[in-house]
């Protein structure tokens, strides 16, 4: 797992640019991470980006993840970032939490504006984070009801559209997001996953074995309720089981190994295995 992959598509340092120019017309910045994986979700040069702006983080996708997991890495996070919110954003609280905690965060700005002498002027946050993190999802939920309130805001240059959230709270759309770099193939096959990354960029036999032998250590019985696998042995022995007990057989009648890893694969993503966190914290 130590092999470094070198990845740097050219239009990075454009979709890069695009942010940086987007960051100067926010208060503060909400990053979202996928629970399931928080430090792959980080992006490096987003990270630089937005270095000196409020930031609230947002784990979301918890109803996959492992509740333990996830209140550890939500109490490790909040030492870092200014807040850590953790969403399931298929559940109808999740716009009144995150209004909630960006107004906490404008709140300072208020107090400036005040001092000046000045009416206070609505909180300007952006949406980041990897592909595939919820973003849109978050997005088309603060803007519910609000079709109307897309707006083209005079003053900005480009005409950037501005989604009003409520009186105190407006959302810039957002930008293009830089694709990922990943260091090593532990981080790529996180990412492919929890489905930020393209799934080909490591083969299915590479994923499936990274997956059951990260099952086995940490999640023994995860394929017992779904395939009836009591112990997760080696990826062979495990996918012959799945093609049994799924009755996949290839056109020679022996089992289908490589449709029981794709199917292994995406019922772990659709989260039919039970709440599963791939990186665990560690203290
Ligand atoms: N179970 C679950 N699924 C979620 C959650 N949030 C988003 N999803 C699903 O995850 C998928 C991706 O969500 P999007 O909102 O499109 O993510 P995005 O960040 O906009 O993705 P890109 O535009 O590709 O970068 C969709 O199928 C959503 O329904 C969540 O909290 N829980
Ligand atoms: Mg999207």
């Amino acid at each position: 797992m130590g092999q470094q992959i070198h990845w740097f598509p050219g239009h990075m340092s454009k979709a890069l640019n695009e942010v940086e120019n987007k960051v100067k017309l926010v208060d503060v910045i909400i990053e979202l991470f996928d629970a399931r994986a928080p430090t792959s979700s980080i992006n490096e040069n987003l990270e630089k980006l937005t270095a000196n702006k409020k930031k609230l983080i947002v784990l979301t996708k918890i109803d996959l993840a492992d509740l333990e997991q996830t209140k550890k890495w939500a109490e490790k996070l909040k030492e870092k970032y200014d807040q850590v919110l953790c969403l399931d954003l298929k559940k109808n609280n999740a716009e009144i939490l995150l209004s909630k905690a960006v107004v906490e965060l404008g709140k300072d700005k208020w107090a400036k504006e005040m001092a000046k002498g000045m009416k206070p002027q609505p909180i300007r946050a952006m949406i980041i984070g990897i592909p595939n993190v919820g973003k849109s999802s978050l997005i088309n939920r603060l803007a519910k009801r609000k079709a109307a309130g897309v707006q083209n805001k005079p003053g900005y240059t480009r005409g950037e559209q501005w989604i009003k959230v409520n009186k105190d709270f407006l959302l810039l759309d957002a930008p293009g997001i830089p694709p990922m770099r990943y260091e090593n193939k532990e981080k790529a096959a996180h990412l492919a996953l929890i489905g930020a990354i393209r799934e080909d960029i490591l083969p299915n036999e590479q994923l499936g074995e990274f997956l059951l032998e990260f099952l086995k250590s940490h999640y023994p019985n995860s394929l017992e309720n779904r395939y009836d696998i009591k112990q997760i042995s080696d990826r062979l022995t495990v996918l012959n089981q799945i093609a049994e007990r799924r009755k996949l057989v290839n056109s020679n009648g022996a089992n289908d190994i490589e449709r029981a890893e794709a199917l292994l694969l995406k019922e772990f993503k659709d989260g039919l295995l039970g709440n599963i966190t791939l990186e665990w914290y560690e203290s």
